[in-house]
């Protein structure tokens, strides 16, 4: 079986203006499915096409690059069109919230923590809110690694991310990566988030 796009749940135009229609549609249907199109080639009539994209994540030193730039790729895109959504944003609540508070001592202190991995990715990357060892952490990766991999140089489940690769903002905001992360907590699917907290632990 062969990886497909996944459908967005929401219209291209739906998290206007914070992430404007052309750099969703472009972003989804050329570079994501640019990620997928190599990753089948690049695994095409070998064993790997029956693994998840999670397990081939979580075993990628054992893969040639061009699996880890690709499959990275696509579980990193596919979660981030999931924990985006329309008529989102606000603040989290529940478990989620709590563990939020336990592990950056309140909100603020986490935005603050995310936000500046998402700056200071020097590059293309992502920044990260991962489960590690039961708890709440920040990180970031270079290129399309993510935190399941057993390359990271900080291991966990990823709950939220950010793409933070030029062509996830440069339309709309230029170079001004710090106001295109600003506008990214307008559009986060918190009832996502908690939902991905709770399968990971
Ligand atoms: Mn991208």
């Amino acid at each position: 079986m062969a990886f497909e796009l996944p459908k967005l749940a929401y219209a291209y135009d739906a998290l206007e203006p914070n992430i404007d229609v052309k750099t969703m549609e472009i972003h989804h249907t050329k570079h994501h499915q640019a990620y997928i199109t190599n990753l089948n080639n690049a695994i095409a009539g070998t064993d790997t096409e029956k693994m998840s994209i999670e397990d081939i994540c979580k075993n990628i030193s054992k893969f040639p690059i061009a699996v880890r730039n690709n499959g990275g790729g696509h579980y990193n895109h596919s979660l981030f069109w999931q924990i985006m959504a329309p008529n989102a944003g606000g603040e989290p609540t529940g478990d989620l919230a709590t563990a939020i508070n336990n592990a950056f001592g309140s909100f603020a202190d986490f935005k603050t923590q995310f936000a500046t991995a998402a700056a200071t990715r020097f590059g293309s990357g992502w920044a990260w809110l991962i489960v590690k060892d039961g708890k709440l952490a920040v990180s970031s990766t270079p290129n399309q690694d993510n935190p399941l991999m057993d390359v990271a140089e900080v291991k966990g489940t990823p709950i939220l991310g950010i793409d933070v690769w030029e062509h996830a903002y440069y339309l709309n905001y230029q170079n001004r990566r710090p106001d295109y992360v600003a506008s990214f907590w307008n559009v986060i699917n918190w009832n996502e988030v908690a939902n991905r907290l709770k399968s990971a632990k």
